[in-house]
């Protein structure tokens, strides 16, 4: 859509005039006619009021899921279950320019593995900062279980700032799980792999090949994981899965699950029964427990020592120095869950209807009293089930995951194969409710479930099926998860969300006002590095600097024109492209394309990003802003111009399109002179309200301030040309002009709405 300048005009004017005279007009029908017509039941409207969020509304509790095999971070809402974002985090993702701007490849540079670019990644269990075993609100972590690796989003803008690589796994699971003070971010290994990175065979399975967990040492300060300061513990070949910090009476240690504890390796081609039969023999697996802040003391006093960098804590110093116990555990298990005490540690098996649940306690006299029934063929002393177990309560086929409620000794555990929801008593030993759930429940989440204090309140099931439940969209289904009211006695189905980007594992959901996250960036931030950008550019220094065959252009983006409108270069240099967004206004975010050099950026207002390409090929190439963000959006518009070697220029200029007259000049001006009377009666409504008690208001009339500031040197330079009789150059500086008042209008507009839909009081 194209405005000419009368439509747009007339837009802004009615705009100021139409506001506040909101439509009452709603529709005749009743609530039970909507019934009737939609088919719905009473139950089924107590369910809707229960998740409806009015238009403007906001969620009491943020959700972030597991995007599975997308690489990415699912964020969204509770209870409305509104998707919010995508954050981008082992996969490119176009629209965060991610992995597509210098900074975030960078970023994505650093989970390289043997010097190979990984573009996607399995993301499993996402975990939050903690203080005190509370979700701080500050950080995520999220692992990758094909590529054993681990990444640091901040919360503060919801981007990847890290990405570190296990440096001795092949494969993990067992991440992201935090201790209550985020000292250390367990990441266990699934798949036993050797740990060097050549050939072994697997006929040297049992003594070459190695699971482990990995206590990633978070560095606070920084928001950074540390490698240097990190460690892991060597553990045998048994499959390790999920992990679980202990808090309270269990700070300090972490638990492990296990499953093939077998050692079975398969091979259908071989004639060997496959992975499947041989890793459910025996009747019990390990649970691996271990001494995590012991370990980190060893490692200061200098007492372990490095493999490749990294410090390893092989198998008989994690015995010698007491660091290391397994407790059996059911056939299969899968997750390991500490309660919200530290006192209890539940466990289920796949393989066994029954969740398990350890007592702290025991298991703490047993280690105390050199109590076991004897060792695994790798010297691990084992913890006799009778010396760690509180109860077994049989709570359905295939249990999984458990999450802990606000109410006290009451937990769910999600039920595969039963594809159901059991509410138990994990003190009392007793079941409580059952939900059936569509389908194959995975994991669920409690909100805040992983903390010390869970909230309760609502469950999230997390369906790996979805089946028949939503529209059909051809063989590959979304999946589906499943809102749960666990308010009351007993558990309500609300609402089923199509999840269509992978396959999520865990969610974990924090309450809403604990996320601060910001609306802009520090004029010139490179985001990813968490600095001032080497590039940034204010408003007027825009320049274009080679360096020997790197051309380097400082560029800026404000509404509706990109800084410079013109690039050349020549064939084969290399272009490094950096820009900077002037604006500071919430959500005005540009963006950049390029034709046919892979390049496109999100550019966020205060941020700077850069793009380096080499410009191989002579020709022109069009860019353009990929956001619209004003009504002359379409004209945020450049070439890049890449020009054969020793190519002279011939045309004396470029030819104008449409050539102007006094008359021309003079109509303009007259439009100005309107615009400026709707900018003065909209400065006035302002700057006769409190606006500067609002933040986000302030910062659109500093927006606004310099686009009208910039009004006034187009205005000048008008002027003076028309003064010298150059009324071409006097009318396209003076529509330059109305450019900048359009703009300075619709800052102006958008504050003006703001302040009336806060109820801003007058001051004068
Ligand atoms: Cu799919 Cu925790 Cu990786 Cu269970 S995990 S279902
Ligand atoms: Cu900036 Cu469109």
């Amino acid at each position: 859509m194209k405005l000419n300048k009368k439509h747009t005009l007339s837009l802004l004017v009615g705009l100021t005039i139409g506001l506040g005279a909101a439509s009452s007009a709603y529709s005749q029908q009743s609530l039970q006619d909507v019934m009737k017509a939609r088919g719905l039941t009473e139950k089924d409207l107590l369910a809707a009021a229960k998740t409806y969020t009015p238009t403007g509304g906001r969620d009491e509790y943020i959700a972030f899921s597991s995007g599975g095999q997308s690489g990415q971070v699912i964020v969204y809402g509770i209870p409305s279950m509104r998707i919010l974002k995508y954050l981008a985090v082992f996969t490119p993702e176009p629209w965060q320019g991610y992995g597509f701007d210098d900074e975030s490849k960078a970023v994505l540079a650093q989970g390289r593995i043997n010097g190979k670019d990984i573009n996607f990644g399995d993301t499993h269990h996402p975990a939050f900062s903690e203080t005190g075993g509370e979700y701080n609100g500050r950080y995520l972590f999220i692992n990758d279980k094909a590529n054993p690796r681990m990444a640091v989003i901040d919360l503060h803008d919801f981007e990847t700032k890290q990405i570190v690589v296990n440096p001795f796994f092949k494969n993990e699971h067992g991440g992201a799980f935090v201790t209550p003070n985020t000292e250390y971010v367990m990441e266990a290994a699934q798949y036993a792999a050797p740990y060097e990175s050549g050939f072994v065979p697997l006929e040297e399975f049992n003594e070459k090949y190695r699971g482990g967990v990995t206590y990633w040492k978070f560095d606070d300060k920084i928001g950074r994981l540390d490698p240097s300061q990190s460690f892991t513990f060597e553990l045998p070949p048994y499959s390790q899965d999920l992990s679980d910090a202990g808090k309270g009476p269990s700070m300090g240690w972490g638990f492990t699950n296990s499953f093939c504890s077998e050692r079975y390796v398969g091979g259908i081609e071989r004639g060997r029964p496959p992975f499947e039969a041989g890793c459910s023999q025996k009747d019990t697996d390990f649970l691996h427990i271990t001494n995590w802040k012991k370990a980190s003391e060893l490692v200061a006093a200098g007492k372990v020592s490095k493999v490749n960098g990294s410090y390893l804590i092989p198998i008989e110093q994690a015995l010698s120095e007491g660091l290391l116990y397994l407790v059996p555990e059911p056939k299969s298990p899968h997750g390991v869950d500490v309660s919200p005490d530290g006192m209890h540690i539940i466990v289920s098996g796949k393989l066994d209807s029954h969740a398990w649940v350890y007592s702290w306690e025991k298991i703490q006299a047993a280690i105390a009293n050199n109590q076991f029934e004897g060792k695994d063929p790798y010297g691990i002393p084992i913890i006799a089930l009778k010396d760690a177990l509180h109860t077994q309560v049989q709570v359905g086929l295939g249990p999984l995951h458990t999450q802990y409620d606000a109410k006290k000794c009451v937990v769910y555990t999600s039920i595969y194969v039963d594809s159901m929801v059991t509410k138990w008593d994990y003190c009392e030993g007793k079941v409580l409710d059952q939900l059936n759930i569509h389908y194959n429940i995975g994991h669920l989440v409690a909100m805040e479930g992983d903390s010390a204090s869970p909230d309760g309140k609502y469950l999230v099931s997390l369906n790996k099926l979805a089946i028949d439940r939503f529209n059909p969209v051809g063989p590959l289904h979304p999946q589906n998860h499943q809102l749960i009211d666990i308010s009351g006695d007993k558990m309500q189905l609300l609402y089923d969300m199509p999840l269509p980007l992978g396959e999520p594992h865990y969610v974990v959901a924090i309450k809403a006002d604990k996320l601060k996250p910001a609306v802009r960036y520090q004029s010139g931030w490179d985001s990813r590095g968490d600095k001032r950008s080497d590039f940034r550019t204010r408003a007027g220094r825009e320049k274009v600097e080679r360096d020997g065959d790197t051309v380097h252009v400082y560029g800026t983006l404000i509404r509706s024109h990109i800084t410079p409108e013109i690039i050349e270069v020549e064939e084969g240099d290399t272009v490094s492209l950096h820009f900077t967004n002037l604006e500071r206004a919430e959500d005005e975010t540009h963006g950049f394309a390029l034709y046919g050099q892979n390049v496109n950026l999100s550019v966020e207002p205060g941020k700077t990003v850069s793009a380096t390409f080499k410009a191989e090929k002579a020709g022109v190439y069009p860019y353009y802003c990929t956001e619209f963000c004003s009504a002359l959006h379409l004209e945020m518009q450049g070439y890049l111009l890449v020009k054969p070697k020793g190519y002279q220029a011939k045309a004396a200029g470029i030819q104008e399109g449409q050539l102007y007259t006094q008359a021309d000049y003079e109509k303009q001006v007259k439009t100005n002179v309107d615009t400026q009377a709707v900018i003065d009666s909209v400065v006035a409504f302002i700057t006769s309200h409190n606006y500067k008690d609002f933040p986000e208001v302030v910062a659109l009339v500093e927006d606004a301030t310099d686009q009208l500031g910039f009004a006034g040197e187009a205005k000048k330079k008008a002027e003076e040309f028309a003064a010298q009789g150059d009324f071409q150059n006097a009318t396209l500086w003076a529509g330059q002009h109305w450019q900048y008042q359009v703009k300075t209008a619709d800052l102006g507009l958008r504050a003006k709405t703001f302040l009336e839909e806060h109820d801003a009081k007058k001051i004068k």
